[in-house]
């Protein structure tokens, strides 16, 4: 099975250590072809210098062959936003992850699809459990 994993960018990096615990949990699932997401090196700043048309190109096709698509969508990001739509629009299998937060909610455009499974959190226990009901 092959998993394509969605989390923040340039939308912030506050999360990037969880992105890599979930990546990790995945891993038991099958293949996930975007592990640098949860790479700690990466900041919002960094690889400001990568071919953006490359980037796009390379993520839209890995959306497309991916068997199913799971998104962190705590930290709003529009690259997030883009892939789920993509997503939907060819008929992947979607879990979001979110965690509650005080100052914000969740974009009615993701809370309110009901094509996507959304998943609510408050810890990595939490996580494994989603997971292992969602696979
Ligand atoms: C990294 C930091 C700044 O620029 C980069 C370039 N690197 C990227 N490499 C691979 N995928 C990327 C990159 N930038 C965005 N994405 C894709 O968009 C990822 O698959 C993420 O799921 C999503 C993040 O979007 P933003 O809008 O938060 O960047």
């Amino acid at each position: 099975m092959k998993i394509y994993f969605a989390g923040s960018i340039r939308g912030g990096r506050n999360d990037a250590e969880l992105y890599a615990e979930i990546i990790s949990l995945l891993g038991q699932y099958g293949e996930v072809l975007t592990e640098h997401i949860g790479d700690d090196s990466l900041s919002s700043m960094h690889g400001s210098g990568a071919d953006p048309v490359h980037i796009f190109e390379q993520d839209s096709d890995w959306v497309k062959e991916a068997d199913v698509i799971v998104a962190e969508v705590t930290t709003p990001s529009l690259g997030v936003g883009y892939e789920i739509g993509l997503a939907e629009s060819l008929e992947k299998k979607i879990l979001c992850l979110y965690r509650e937060q005080e100052d914000r909610s969740l974009s009615a455009m993701i809370a309110g699809n009901r094509h996507l499974s959304i998943a609510e959190y408050e810890s990595i226990e939490d996580i494994e459990n989603i997971l292992k009901d969602f696979f």
